[in-house]
């Protein structure tokens, strides 16, 4: 029997997503597309599930494409095709998942598994790791959403440097640089991961959804939109259970019992 490309494991409202094809450095062949597609129909569907854990296993995170599926050595063969099939959807799900998704980068995170790290919410890398924008060796242009998030997230100056050298970035410079959360030693990055995972899932799950959807919009909205959409959320997250839970148990003096609804 061959062994899962995507190992899927839900506890405590926490579902853990482990890309688990080591011997490649979790690089995507199609089938770890179709099987992390599979994944997240499932994380979609299941309202109980209110925070997602985005991890490698072995000594890397994510070496991006598969470059053995390349060697066709056709001029024909269309890099479009394949963005448009896999990864813009799933850069897409992530980014549209109304739960936070929080990404343990464990390793060396390279092309579209650097990208796929940087799609995340909440991205925690343990110090030895590094991430590659690793297109510019191959002549291609930085996907997955890499483009669109690094001159966000580091400014205009590095995201070229990054994108044009292709060299490694170690985590600790990428956590003072601003492209991720917080790097941690590596024999901490899976207990510092499980807590924050196991934090979030008993938090406002809707809130947290509208959180993202806010921040994300705010890349492309000038103040006044800005200030409409806030207005709007709002108004949906004044009309939540956990919100009402919140203030009373605040008036209280308790802890808050939040259920995600
Ligand atoms: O194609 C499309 O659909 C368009 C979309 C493109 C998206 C992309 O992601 S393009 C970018 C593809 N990725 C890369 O270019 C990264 C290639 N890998 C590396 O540069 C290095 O492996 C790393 C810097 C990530 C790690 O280096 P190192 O020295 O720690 O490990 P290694 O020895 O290079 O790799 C270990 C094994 O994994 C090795 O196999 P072996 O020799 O033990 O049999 C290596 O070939 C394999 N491996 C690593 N990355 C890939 C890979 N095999 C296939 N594809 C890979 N991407």
């Amino acid at each position: 029997m061959t062994e899962p490309s995507i190992l899927l494991e839900i506890a405590d409202r926490v579902a853990t997503v482990t890309l688990h094809r080591p011997d490649r450095l979790n690089a995507f062949d199609e089938a770890m597309h179709a099987q992390l597609a599979q994944a997240l129909d499932r994380i979609e569907l299941d309202r109980a599930i209110r925070a997602v854990l985005l991890t490698g296993a072995g000594r890397a995170f994510c070496a991006g494409q598969d470059l053995s599926e390349r060697q066709m050595g056709d001029a024909t063969f269309d890099l479009g095709v394949t963005l448009e099939r896999l990864y813009n959807p799933l850069i897409r799900r992530i980014q549209r998942l109304e739960r936070p998704v929080l990404c343990a980068v464990n390793g060396v995170a390279a092309g579209a598994g650097a990208n796929l790290a940087l799609a995340c919410d909440i991205v925690l890398a343990a110090r030895s790791a590094t991430f590659i924008q690793a297109f510019c060796r191959l002549g291609l242009v930085p996907d997955s959403g890499g483009t669109f998030m690094l001159p966000r997230l580091v400014g205009p100056a590095r995201a070229m440097g990054l994108a044009m050298l292709g060299e490694p970035l170690p985590a600790e410079q990428a956590e003072a640089w601003g492209l991720i959360w917080r790097c941690v030693d590596d024999d901490r990055l899976m207990d510092e991961a499980h807590a924050i995972a196991a934090h979030l899932a008993t938090q406002p799950t809707r809130g947290l959804g509208l959180i993202k959807r806010a921040l994300h919009a705010s890349a492309d909205n000038d103040l006044d939109e800005q200030l409409d959409l806030e207005r709007d959320l709002q108004r949906e997250a004044g009309r939540t259970e956990d919100y009402r839970e919140g203030v009373a148990a605040f008036l209280e003096k308790r802890k808050p019992a939040f259920k995600g609804r």
